[in-house]
């Protein structure tokens, strides 16, 4: 079987591409395996030091493949912990920046793999769906938590019971997105911000990311506490001395990622 993804790796930023395009890149067993073995690769390799997720053709992800949903005949909760739920988990701990470029339709899981990324790119072509009430389902994959705090409660709300398309354009108003870019300046415009981050001082962005994560949850004492743990962290890297050593002698600092 052809793989379902395309993993490509120019410096330190790794693209992976969802290639299953004639079904939008919905996603089967096969291809959550493969995205989740990839992640997981680059969670462990220094030398990759921010993650591109695209999809092949005119959509991102058009969530689970249905085909053969229709026998009731399956553990939804099993399917789920042992697919999507590990794949949402190490997009969200991965302690390096990831960036959704998303080049079209993001339904489902689909648009819940576009909100796990830590930043999300959008040409003029995408549009985003919490398709599940269409087909009786409850949004899963992350949706009713990351949707939520990126939009607020009500209009979440909204698209999970209409389960209404969102343009680009309404998508950068809400929130939901970081940027919209004309479709052909999509890949350039996120692989330029993806060698930017690659640049960085990556420790520090995974630290960061852990802080802000971990402020979703937590009382402002706690997150005070934290933030001071993971600067005392920070403050020992190598990244930190050279930033410093830059700023001092008047020079762009030059970030190895440690
Ligand atoms: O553990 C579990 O399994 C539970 C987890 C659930 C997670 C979920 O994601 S549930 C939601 C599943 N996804 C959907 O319900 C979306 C289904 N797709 C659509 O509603 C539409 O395709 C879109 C709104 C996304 C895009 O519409 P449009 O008009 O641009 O494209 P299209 O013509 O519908 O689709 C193009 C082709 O892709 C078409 O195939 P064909 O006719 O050319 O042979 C279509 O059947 C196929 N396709 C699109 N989405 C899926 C799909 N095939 C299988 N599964 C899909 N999800």
């Amino acid at each position: 079987m052809p793989d379902a993804i395309i993993v490509e790796q120019d410096g330190g930023v790794m693209t992976i591409t969802l290639n299953r395009p004639d079904v939008l890149n919905a996603v089967n067993d096969q291809l959550a395996k493969e995205l989740h073995d990839a992640l997981r690769q680059a969670s462990r390799e220094a030398a990759v030091r921010c993650l591109v997720l695209t999809g092949a053709g005119r959509g991102f992800c058009s969530g689970q493949d249905l085909r053969g949903r229709a026998a009731g005949d399956l553990s939804y909760r099993e399917h789920l912990r042992a697919t999507y739920n590990p794949v949402i988990l190490l997009m969200r701990t991965i302690e390096k920046p990831v960036i959704a470029a998303v080049n079209g339709v993001a339904a489902g899981a689909g648009m819940s793999l576009a909100l796990a990324a830590d930043l999300r790119i959008a040409s003029e072509k995408a549009s985003f769906i919490e398709v599940f009430a269409r087909v009786g389902l409850v949004p899963d994959s992350g949706s009713t938590y990351l949707l939520t705090r990126l939009v607020g409660l009500g209009k979440a709300l909204e698209l999970c019971y209409t389960a209404d398309p969102v343009d680009a354009q309404e998508a950068l108003r809400l929130g939901l997105v970081n940027r919209v870019v004309p479709h052909e300046e999509l890949l350039p415009a996120t692989t330029a911000l993806a060698a930017r981050l690659a640049a960085g001082p990556t420790k520090a962005y995974g630290l960061t990311k852990r802080a802000v994560t971990y402020g979703l949850h937590a009382p402002l004492d706690a997150a005070l506490e934290y933030e001071a743990h993971l600067q005392e962290v920070a403050g020992h890297s190598a990244d930190h001395r050279e930033g410093v050593a830059a700023f001092l002698e008047k020079r762009t600092p030059k970030y190895e990622g440690h």
